[in-house]
């Protein structure tokens, strides 16, 4: 089984990337993100609450966003592996994910962490937010609060799995087929 966290700040490219990962290695794609927005767009209560905390940049507490990759995960029980899109984005997340893989004796190949500088990132979510309607791309503020938020409640997931051995990062700046590329060469390594 071929089970990747793929990792960066805000506007990394995290989404652009897991698209073209999961065709190719044949994947379920678990974006939390992905998962949030839609509760949103159909106002489930879960959506409701979230909302509050992304239109400001928050991160959503941690029991709410665990309980929605149990869920997930037992959907595609027999899935021949998944891409952790945007999930995990606190050490506590990380520790929940180990654990409940080992439950299904299964486990992460490998983390892969998108490097891309803070202009990038700045002038990338700001041409988003003239393409969707992200209410978190909306306003530069907001965008700002969302890298804080990354330099200080996730980024140390980086040292979680060092400490595991699963660590790699790849040059998050170029054309989306280069750093494509860049990944598909861990992952091949790794599988
Ligand atoms: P996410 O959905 O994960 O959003 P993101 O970090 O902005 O996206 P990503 O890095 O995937 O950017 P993309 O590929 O689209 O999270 C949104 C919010 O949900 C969080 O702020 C938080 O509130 C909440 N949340 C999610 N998961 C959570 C969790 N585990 N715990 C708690 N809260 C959680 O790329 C961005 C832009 O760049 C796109 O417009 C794209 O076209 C462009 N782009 C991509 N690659 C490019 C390249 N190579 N060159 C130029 N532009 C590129």
């Amino acid at each position: 089984m071929l089970n990747i966290v793929i990792f960066g700040p805000p506007g990394s490219g995290k989404g652009t990337q897991s698209e073209k990962l999961i065709k190719k290695y044949n994947l379920i794609h678990l974006s939390t993100g992905d998962i949030l927005r839609n509760a949103i767009a159909k106002k489930t209560p879960l959506g409701i609450m979230a909302k509050e905390y992304m239109d400001k940049g928050e991160l959503v507490p941690d029991k709410d966003v665990i309980q929605m990759v149990i869920n997930k995960l037992d959907k595609y029980e027999g899935a021949t592996g998944f891409i952790f899109d945007g999930f995990p984005r606190t050490n506590n997340q990380a520790e929940f994910l180990k654990n409940l893989l080992k439950e299904r004796n299964i486990e992460i190949t490998v983390m892969i962490t998108l490097d891309v500088n803070h202009d990038e990132l700045l002038k990338r979510l700001i041409n988003r937010s003239k393409e969707t309607d992200r209410s978190d791309d909306k306003d530069v503020s907001i965008i700002e609060n969302r890298i804080n938020v990354y330099n200080k409640q996730t980024a140390s997931v980086i040292e979680f799995y060092k400490k595991e051995n699963k660590y790699q990062s790849v040059d998050g700046i170029g054309t989306v087929d280069e750093i494509f590329e860049r990944i598909c060469k861990i992952i091949d390594k790794h599988k």
